[in-house]
C-alpha cells in the first residue's frame, strides 16, 4: 500500500505535461475559447430561427467583429477560467528535522497538519514531510532536500494556478551558512544519515516557478529573519519566527510561534492575525507551558521567549517587520495589508 502510495507521489512529482504551460494553448483557452463557442451558438441559432437574409447578413458581420476582438487580450474579459477555475489552497509542510527537541517538532507539525485538515485541506491539497516517520497520518514523504525541492518545483507548480493560494511551511533548524554569506534551514536525511541544507536564494527560486495568486512562506526555524531579502516578493507573503541574528525557540510540548500561530489559523485567523496573535502569546507566556525544568533553566527558558521577534514582510522590499520585546500590530511600517486578509481557506 505504501509503495503504491509512493508511486503516485513520484508521479505527483514528475514534470507538468507540455501543454499545461504552454502559453499559446493556455492563451486560447483563457481567453478565446468561451468567445468562440458563444458566436457558433449564435450563428447556429439564428440560421435555426430561419430570420431574414440581411439579419443573417448583419449576424455574420456581429460575429465577425466579436472574433476579432476576441484577439484583442482582455476586451472581452469573458475568461474560460471565470466559468471553471477554481480557487484552490496547497500547501507544503516540512519537518526539517530535529537534533534534540524531537517531540516538540514532531507535535507542531502534526498541529499544522491537522489544523490544516480539520480547515479544509484534503490530503491531494497538502504535501507533508517527515524526517523519519513516513508512517505519521498523513505523511508523503521523508524529507530530504530533493523532495523538497520537487514538491514546490513539481507537485505545487503542476497544481497551483493563477487564482489559487500556496504555502510552505517550514519547522526545523536554521542557521548561518558561513561559507555561502547567506542563511540556511536544514533538512535531515535519513537516506545518506546527514543534514542538508536550503539557502534562501535557492528557495525563492524553486517558489518562483509556482503560478499563483497569493504565496505564503512560513518559517519556524532559528535565525530564519534572514530568508526575508531574499524571499520578498509582490504578492508573496513570508513569516518567520525570529529576526536573522535571534532563535527561536520552544515550550514544553511544541515550537512556541507554531503553536500559538497555528491556534489562530484554527479560529479562521488570516496569515497576519495569526502572526499578531503568536508575537503577543510569546510575550504573554504563562508558567504552565514553560518546561519542568530546574529554577534557573525555566528563568532562561521565560527571558528568551519572552525576547522573541517574528517577522513579517508582505510587500515585497525585503524589509521585515516586528519589534523585540513589542507586541506588534499590522498593518505597520508598509506590511501587513495583504497577510491580513490572506487566509489558508
Ligand atoms: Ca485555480
Ligand atoms: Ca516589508
Ligand atoms: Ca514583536
Amino acid at each position: 500500500m505504501k509503495n503504491a502510495q509512493n508511486r503516485w507521489i513520484n508521479s505527483k512529482l514528475s514534470t507538468p505535461p507540455l501543454f499545461v504551460n504552454n502559453p499559446l494553448i493556455k492563451s486560447f483557452i483563457n481567453n478565446r475559447l468561451i468567445t468562440y463557442i458563444r458566436g457558433v451558438f449564435f450563428f447556429s441559432e439564428a440560421k435555426e430561427m430561419d430570420c431574414e437574409k440581411k439579419y443573417q447578413k448583419k449576424i455574420v458581420i456581429c460575429v465577425i467583429v466579436l472574433f476579432l476582438t476576441s484577439l484583442i487580450p482582455g476586451v472581452l474579459g469573458y475568461s474560460f477560467d471565470d466559468y471553471f477555475n477554481e480557487e484552490e489552497n496547497w500547501a507544503i509542510l516540512v519537518f526539517g528535522g530535529a537534533h534534540g527537541h524531537e517531540l516538540r517538532f514532531r507535535n507542531t507539525t502534526k498541529h499544522a497538519y491537522e489544523t490544516f485538515k480539520d480547515l479544509g485541506y484534503d490530503d491531494d491539497h497538502i504535501y507533508y514531510m517527515h524526517d523519519v516517520d513516513s508512517s505519521e497520518p498523513g505523511v508523503d514523504a521523508l524529507s530530504s532536500k530533493t523532495r523538497v525541492h520537487q514538491s514546490i518545483t513539481g507537485w505545487m507548480r503542476q497544481n497551483s494556478d493563477e487564482n489559487d493560494n500556496c504555502c510552505f511551511y517550514f519547522i526545523g533548524h536554521g542557521g548561518p551558512a558561513f561559507s555561502e554569506r547567506t542563511f540556511q534551514i536544514g533538512i535531515w536525511n535519513i537516506t545518506f544519515q546527514g543534514w542538508d541544507f536550503i539557502f534562501p536564494e535557492e528557495l525563492n527560486d524553486w517558489i518562483d516557478t509556482v503560478m499563483c495568486n497569493v504565496f505564503t512562506v512560513i518559517l519556524d526555524s532559528c535565525l530564519s529573519g534572514g530568508f526575508i531579502k531574499p524571499l520578498s516578493r509582490e504578492n508573496r507573503i513570508v513569516i518567520t519566527s525570529s529576526p536573522k541574528l535571534w532563535d527561536s525557540f520552544a515550550l514544553s510540548q511544541e515550537c512556541a510561534f507554531s503553536y500559538h500561530f497555528i491556534n489562530k489559523l484554527a479560529e479562521d485567523g488570516s496569515y497576519g492575525e495569526a502572526w499578531m496573535y503568536a508575537d503577543r502569546e510569546q510575550l504573554n507566556l504563562t508558567n504552565p507551558e514553560i518546561p519542568d525544568y530546574p529554577f534557573f533553566e525555566r528563568l532562561g527558558i521565560i527571558l528568551a521567549l519572552k525576547t522573541t521577534n517574528p517577522q513579517l514582510d508582505d510587500n515585497g522590499d525585503g524589509i521585515g517587520q516586528g519589534r523585540f520585546c513589542k507586541a506588534d500590530e499590522l498593518p505597520t511600517g508598509g506590511d501587513g495589508y495583504l497577510a491580513l486578509n490572506t487566509y489558508p481557506v
